[in-house]
């Protein structure tokens, strides 16, 4: 997979991306990023990427020639024949959630747009943008954050990228409800004892304790994730769209 990513602060994703599961994949090849500076496609002197709204209001919205010039590019350069995913990150968009990583997960070519100051010209949501991407409802100060957000969620999933395939499917989230507590080594630390039957070696027992944990934990946290019927509800989204 490639996913491009254009910024106006490229040293912002350099280093999250040279880490852990996301920085090997990378290294091994099973996932490209190339990190676009909006900067090299303005033409003027300045490398002037903002101007202040028509019409008038607080701030500066990004102008909207650099984001089309840059998208041509990534397009003219990727694979697919140019038809990637563009992607607007706003908090606008549709809600990134496990079942959206699955479905981009099986594109060939992303293409993430990281606006800053106020937004982005509509023009360029409107006629480059295929799709508008949230990572949840709160502001932060720009995409790139939320472009971060969405390559690890969905690099995760690129065929290969996880040693164990699955650990992806036991996840939070791809597996139904959330999961319970963990224990690691000291059996006792400052008095705090792991509980007896994960070392009691029966292993029906300690997968009865998981599970009961985790169905717990979801109905006290999170009781929307379970059905009616007190049943694992997989995956809402498939059901009502939201
Ligand atoms: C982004 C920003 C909006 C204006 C509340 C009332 C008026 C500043 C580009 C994504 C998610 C983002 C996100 C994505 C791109 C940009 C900051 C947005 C306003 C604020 C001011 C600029 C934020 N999931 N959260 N935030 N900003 N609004």
């Amino acid at each position: 997979m490639l996913i491009d990513v254009i910024t106006i602060f490229p040293e912002m994703l350099a280093q999250p991306l040279s880490v852990g599961v996301l920085g090997r994949a990378i290294e091994d090849g099973l996932l490209t990023v190339r990190v676009q500076d909006l900067r090299d496609f303005t033409h003027d002197r300045h490398h002037v990427t903002d101007e202040p709204p028509y019409g008038g209001g607080p701030g500066m919205v990004m102008k909207p020639e650099p984001f089309f010039r840059a998208v041509c590019h990534c397009r003219s350069t990727g694979p697919s024949a140019g038809r990637a995913r563009v992607v607007l990150m706003t908090p606008q968009g549709r809600r990134l959630t496990h079942h959206l990583s699955e479905e981009m997960a099986r594109e060939e070519h992303m293409i993430l747009l990281c606006p800053r100051y106020e937004g982005i010209d509509e023009r360029v949501r409107q006629w480059v943008a295929t799709h508008e991407l949230s990572i949840g409802d709160y502001v932060i100060s720009g995409g790139e954050i939320a472009a971060l957000a969405a390559i690890d969620a969905v690099g995760r999933l690129v065929p290969g990228v996880l040693g164990h395939p699955e650990s992806s499917l036991t996840d939070s989230f791809a597996a139904p409800g959330l999961e319970g507590p963990q224990y690691t080594r000291p059996f006792a630390y400052r008095g705090l004892k792991v509980p007896d039957v994960l070392r009691s070696g029966d292993h029906g027992a300690v997968d009865r304790w998981h599970r009961e944990q985790a169905r717990m934990r979801t109905l006290m946290r999170r009781p929307e994730l379970l059905s009616k019927r007190g049943e694992w509800q997989y995956d809402r989204e498939r059901f009502d769209g939201s």
